[in-house]
C-alpha cells in the first residue's frame, strides 16, 4: 500500500521499486525519477533552434515550448516524473518479406514493429498504480506535451550524445523514452549521467547529409528522419542520400561505438511471437497498394497527416535509388514488369508531386523512354530537365 498524504514526507524507495517492477513487466528496463521543475535548458534550446530555423517547420514540442517543457502544465501540482526507457533493438528476422522481383526499402529500427504501444501500456500501468492510491498521474511517450530526452537525462538515465540521442550507460541509444508525471513525492535521482562521447565524432562525420551542425544539434532541414516525414516535395539535393531508407534513419546510431558495442552486439531481442517485424518492405508493393492498404500496413508510421502520398513519395525515391547506388537496393530488373508498371502509373498520376518524384526515379533508372516530353505542371517540367 502506498502512503496517501499529499503533504507528507517523500515516499520510500520501496514505492519506486514497486513502480519499477510494474514497468519492467512491460519491457521497460531502465527507470529513474526526476523532479517536475520546468525544463529550462530544453525551453531555451527549442526557442533558439526554432529562431535559427533548425526546426524546418516541425511542430511537435516546438509548437508550444512553454507547455512541452513544464510538467506542471501536464499535471497540476506535479512534483515528480517517473521516467522509463524501453529497448527497441530486435534481431533481424531470418526470412525477408521482400520478393525477388521487389525493391527492398529499409525501415529504421524503432519502426520495425510498434514499440510505443507497449511503452505507453507500461507507463499507464505505473500511472494507474499511483492513481489507485489517490495521486494524480498521467503517462506520456513521444507526445508533444513533454520533451522526453531532457526529462530522461534529468532522471539520470543517460547522457546526451553528439548525435542528439540519449545514450544509456552501458546500453547505447536504441531505446524509446516516456514518463509518468505525478503529484506523488517520489524520491528523486538527482545525478544526471556524465558525458560518454569524449573525443569521438563518428556520428557527425557519418551523417549522410551533414545534419549534425553542432554537438547534439540537428538541422531538421537536412535530417533524413525528418525529411522522410515532412509533407511536400523532397529536396532534390538529398534524394540520393536517402539511399534505400523509406522511413527514419539510423546512420548516426549505427556508427556510434557505445551503441553498437553495447547494444547491437549484446542485446538484440526477439519480438514476441506473432508480432510482425519489418526491417525492409517492398517499395513496389507500396506503390501498387490502394490508400486503404497503405494505411492498414504502414499507417502507424508518423508521416504528415497520415497521408499515403508521402509513403509513396518516399517509395519512389527508394525506387530511383535502387539502380545500385551505395546503400541502395538493386531491383531485380529495372526493365521488369513491376518497375515499369510502377513508373508508368506514377508518371501519369494526377498528383503532380508524385509525378515529379516518378520523373526523378525514371531518370535515375535510365528509363527515359517512359518520360513524357512535357507536362501541364511547371514543377514536373522543371524535374524533366533538372540536373540529376
Ligand atoms: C522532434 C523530434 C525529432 C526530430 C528532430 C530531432 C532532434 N534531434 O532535434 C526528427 C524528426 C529529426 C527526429 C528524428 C529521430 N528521432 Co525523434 N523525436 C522528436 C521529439 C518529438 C521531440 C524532440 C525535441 O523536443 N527536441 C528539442 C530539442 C531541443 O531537444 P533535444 O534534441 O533532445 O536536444 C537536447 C540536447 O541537445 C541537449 N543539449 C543541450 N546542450 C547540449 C550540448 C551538448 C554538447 C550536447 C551533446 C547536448 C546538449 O539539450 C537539449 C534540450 O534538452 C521526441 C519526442 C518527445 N516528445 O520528446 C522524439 C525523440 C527524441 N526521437 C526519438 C527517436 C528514436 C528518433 C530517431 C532515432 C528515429 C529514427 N531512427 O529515424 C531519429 C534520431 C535523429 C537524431 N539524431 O536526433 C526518441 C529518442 C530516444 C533516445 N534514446 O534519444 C524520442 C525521445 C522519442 C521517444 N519518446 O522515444 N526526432
Ligand atoms: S538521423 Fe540520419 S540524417 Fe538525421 S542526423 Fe542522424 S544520420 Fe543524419
Ligand atoms: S558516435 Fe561517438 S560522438 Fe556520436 S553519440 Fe556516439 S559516442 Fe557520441
Amino acid at each position: 500500500m502506498l502512503p496517501t498524504s499529499l503533504d507528507g514526507p517523500l515516499l520510500g524507495d520501496a514505492v519506486v521499486d514497486e513502480l519499477r517492477a510494474i514497468a519492467m513487466a512491460h519491457g521497460i528496463t531502465r527507470t529513474g525519477v526526476a523532479s517536475a521543475e520546468v525544463m529550462l535548458r530544453a525551453r531555451v534550446e527549442i526557442v533558439r533552434r526554432r529562431d535559427a530555423g533548425l526546426h524546418d517547420g516541425m511542430q511537435f514540442t516546438y509548437k508550444n515550448p512553454e507547455r512541452s517543457t513544464d510538467p506542471g502544465q501536464a499535471v497540476r501540482g506535479a512534483r515528480t516524473v517517473f521516467v522509463g526507457a524501453r529497448p527497441y533493438l530486435l534481431a533481424e528476422p531470418d526470412t525477408s518479406t521482400v520478393p525477388a522481383d521487389g525493391v527492398a526499402a529499409r525501415v529504421a529500427r524503432y519502426a520495425w514493429t510498434d514499440h510505443y504501444g507497449p511503452l505507453r501500456e507500461g507507463l499507464w500501468a505505473v500511472a494507474h498504480r499511483l492513481r489507485a492510491d489517490g495521486w494524480k498521474a498521467v503517462a506520456y511517450a513521444d507526445d508533444n506535451s513533454m520533451v522526453d530526452r531532457e526529462i530522461a537525462h534529468r532522471a539520470g538515465l543517460g547522457w546526451f550524445g553528439k548525435n542528439a540521442n540519449l545514450l544509456l550507460d552501458g546500453a547505447g541509444s536504441f531505446f524509446v523514452l516516456g514518463s509518468v508525471v505525478t503529484d506523488a513525492p517520489l524520491p528523486v535521482v538527482a545525478e544526471p549521467a556524465g558525458d560518454g562521447c569524449g573525443t569521438c565524432r563518428r556520428c557527425i562525420d557519418g551523417c549522410p547529409t551533414g545534419a549534425i551542425v553542432a554537438d547534439g544539434v540537428i538541422d531538421a532541414g537536412r535530417c533524413l528522419a525528418w525529411l522522410l516525414q515532412k509533407p511536400g516535395m523532397f529536396p532534390r539535393a538529398f534524394r540520393r542520400a536517402v539511399g534505400d531508407r523509406i522511413y527514419g534513419c539510423d546512420e548516426c546510431q549505427d556508427v556510434c561505438p557505445p551503441t553498437v558495442r553495447l547494444g547491437v552486439k549484446r542485446a538484440a531481442g526477439e519480438a514476441p511471437a506473432g508480432v510482425p517485424v519489418e526491417p525492409f518492405i517492398d517499395a513496389l508493393a507500396m506503390l501498387e497498394a490502394t490508400d486503404d492498404e497503405v494505411l492498414a500496413r504502414w499507417g502507424r508510421w508518423y508521416l504528415s497527416d497520415r497521408d499515403p502520398r508521402w509513403h509513396r513519395r518516399n517509395a519512389l525515391i527508394v525506387l530511383g535509388n535502387s539502380g545500385g547506388l551505395p546503400g541502395g537496393a538493386r531491383p531485380s530488373d529495372a526493365d521488369g514488369a513491376r518497375v515499369t508498371g510502377a513508373l508508368a502509373r506514377y508518371l501519369a498520376h494526377d498528383d503532380s508531386v508524385l509525378r515529379c518524384h516518378a520523373v526523378w526515379a525514371a531518370r535515375m533508372l535510365g528509363r527515359d523512354d517512359l518520360l513524357p516530353d512535357t507536362d501541364v505542371d511547371a514543377d514536373v517540367r522543371a524535374e524533366l530537365s533538372a540536373p540529376l
